[in-house]
């Protein structure tokens, strides 16, 4: 079924970032990095210190889209990712996110259901139109080569935040919530995933070539609760986008899931799955049917700050195992600001076969 070589220009699929969700096997992998627009480089620094803080440079769409292309300029990877945060949808529905320096996230907790009654989804579009409009200006800007992809935070992630006030190791606050009073626990992962179609959804109709549902702590549930918050709100939010752009490919980013990944998978529906660190692409790949799904990961990127022979010696073996199998260069978790950037360039040249 797989066609083989590199798609570009005057090949079948003109982005070769979609080619592995066309049913294509590229000699060299399409590659993109979580994170990869971000504090590790200096250009970042500058815009983000011109916007005046990090959710200014969020609801500024021209910096927005200069950072997001800040990274395609210095590497060109094959896709470029929509410079947000995951954070936005809390803060379009109302609750309020400040950003204090050098300590993440503040929200005024929500722990019950009287609490939802400060949220609004109605009054979401405001903030949801200038995020499409930096979609809309990345689609002018981006290289015709170069993919873009809009994405979410999973309602189970972004609840955690939301629950909690804060982020945190546990995510106590949202699971205890879950547990005591699991219908009003309800109440607010639907209007999250409400929101969240709509957010998508906008996000494609300004340009997105795909999407990704970052579901960063997923592997804080047992099976039944991974199932119900996890999988079903993710497979709801799959099957509206479907509907409504059946072309436009989802990738999964269920972080921590373990063997629940699997599961994950076949139940949502999600075109891709995103491998954490600790979660091997081959043994991914080998639990699906060619067809089934697209394979993303998962480098540590720890051993990107690090450098060195380790580093080319992963990369190769990733490259090696996952050979002929559709798959997309990534690493299990987003880039982490000490993060050298000769130590990216030099990663990229090295999936490229350039050293
Ligand atoms: O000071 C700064 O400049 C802020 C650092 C920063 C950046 C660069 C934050 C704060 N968010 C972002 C951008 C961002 N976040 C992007 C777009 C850019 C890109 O990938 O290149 C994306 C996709 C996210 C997604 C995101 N935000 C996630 C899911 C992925 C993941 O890393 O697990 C999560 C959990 C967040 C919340 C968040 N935003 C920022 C911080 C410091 C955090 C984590 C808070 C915590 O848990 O303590």
């Amino acid at each position: 079924m797989s066609e083989r070589g590199q798609a570009g220009a005057g090949s079948a699929v003109e982005k070769r970032f979609l080619a592995p969700f066309r049913g294509q096997t590229l000699d060299v992998p399409p590659i993109w990095l979580m994170r990869q627009a971000g504090r590790y480089l200096p250009e970042y620094r500058a815009t983000r210190a011109e916007a005046g803080s990090f959710l200014k440079l969020c609801y500024n769409p021209k910096l927005a889209a200069e950072v997001t292309l800040q990274p395609i300029r210095r590497f060109g990877f094959d896709a470029a990712i929509l410079f947000a945060d995951i954070l936005i949808v809390p803060d379009a529905l109302g609750q309020g996110v400040r950003f204090e320096e050098g300590e993440g996230p503040r929200l005024d907790p929500v722990r019950s259901v009287a609490d939802l009654g400060r949220l609004d989804l109605k009054g979401t579009s405001e903030k949801f139109d200038i995020i499409a409009e930096t979609v809309q200006r990345l689609r002018q800007d981006l290289p015709r080569e170069t993919a873009l992809i809009g994405f979410c935070g999973a309602p189970w992630t972004v609840a955690t935040y939301m629950v909690q006030g804060q982020g945190s190791a546990d995510q106590a606050e949202a699971r205890l919530w879950a547990y005591r009073d699991p219908e009003g626990f309800d109440q607010l992962i639907d209007l999250l995933t409400a929101a969240s179609i709509d957010y998508l959804d906008r996000q494609v109709k300004a340009g997105a070539d795909c999407l990704q549902i970052f579901d960063t702590w997923a592997g804080s549930l047992p099976d039944d609760e991974f199932d119900r918050w996890v999988v079903a709100p993710t497979r709801t939010i799959r099957e509206a986008l479907k509907d409504m752009h059946p072309d436009i490919p989802v990738i999964g980013f269920p972080r921590g899931a373990g063997a629940t990944a699997v599961w994950y998978v076949s139940e949502t529906g999600v075109n891709g799955i995103g491998c954490d660190t600790a979660t091997p692409p081959f043994v991914m790949s080998e639990a699906f049917d060619e067809e089934d799904v697209v394979i993303q990961g998962n480098l540590d990127p720890l051993l990107l700050v690090a450098g060195g022979a380790r580093l080319d010696e992963r990369v190769d073996e990733i490259l090696d195992l996952m050979r002929d199998k559709r798959f997309i260069f990534n690493l299990g978790h987003g880039i982490v600001p000490q993060t050298p950037p000769e130590h990216v360039a030099r990663l990229v040249e090295r999936v490229r076969g350039k050293s």
